[in-house]
């Protein structure tokens, strides 16, 4: 399989170039699809110098603003569903909180999965470096999707997955409603209800970034928790 990797940035000027260059020296190929909303600090512009001196490699798909990371994500996702020569689609965050020496165990996972999803809570607490406050939100909006809306996973809400092309093409991006980080939810819910594909976890450590500022912010989370209802009732 044939994979790339879509990477949502928004002023992650400090990371991009060191999170381009492990991808690239992970064994397996691992094409890369940096979506940028014309960040101000000037991370499109550095995924442009990137893609030129990797071309072929390095792609990278400019948004003229931030409209979230779900929104990011459709566009990405859909500029990639265009390109016949990728058959698995990993998405990852630019600010090395996802190791990148996973991927391959990723695509290992993708010859019996159709989607893979790394997980921080598979054994335990696999996180480094979050405050509690960070973890309490965490966990609980897992628990929280476990308990609205069924789905077996220890980790709904992660952002570190692998899919097959097959799968990603059959949840219908265009029909995605959301704008946020709900979208890793929302996403996973629409293929678990697709009863012929099957989901795996993997356990991933993760690590708060070092360099640059999360994103998070309070519509996000008013998103996600009014929008988990919202796919309960819709998928029912
Ligand atoms: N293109 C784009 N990327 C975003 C947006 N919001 C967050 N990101 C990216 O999504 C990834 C995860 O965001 P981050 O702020 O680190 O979230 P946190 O780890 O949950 O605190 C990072 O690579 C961000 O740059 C957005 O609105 N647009
Ligand atoms: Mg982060």
């Amino acid at each position: 399989m044939k994979p790339i990797v879509v990477v949502p940035t928004y002023n992650e000027i400090e990371n991009l170039e060191r999170i381009v260059g492990l991808i690239r020296e992970q064994p397996g190929g691992f094409h890369i699809l940096i979506v940028d909303d014309n960040s101000p600090d000037g991370t499109g512009r550095l995924a442009d110098e990137l893609s030129s001196r990797y071309p072929d490699e390095v792609h990278v798909l400019h948004r003229d603003r931030k409209e979230g990371l779900g929104r990011a994500y459709v566009a990405g996702f859909g500029q990639v569903l265009q390109m016949p020569e990728y058959d698995a689609i990993l998405q990852m965050d630019a600010d090395l909180s996802h190791d990148p020496s996973y991927l391959p165990e990723f695509m290992k996972h993708l010859e019996t999965f159709d989607m893979v999803l790394g997980s921080r809570y598979l054994h335990g607490v696999n996180v480094l470096n979050w405050d509690f406050k960070r973890l309490l939100l965490s966990k609980g909006a897992s628990l929280y999707v476990k308990l609205i809306t069924s789905m077996p996973y220890s980790d709904a809400t992660g952002g570190f997955k692998a899919w097959r092309r097959e799968a990603l093409n059959a949840i219908g991006l265009d029909r995605m409603f959301s704008n946020g980080y709900l979208f890793q939810i929302e996403t996973t819910y629409r293929l678990h209800r697709i009863k012929r594909f099957s989901i795996g976890e993997i356990s991933i450590v993760f690590r708060d970034r070092d360099l640059g500022r999360s994103k998070i912010d309070l519509p996000i989370i008013l998103e996600a928790i009014w929008g988990v209802i919202r796919l309960r009732i819709a998928g029912r």
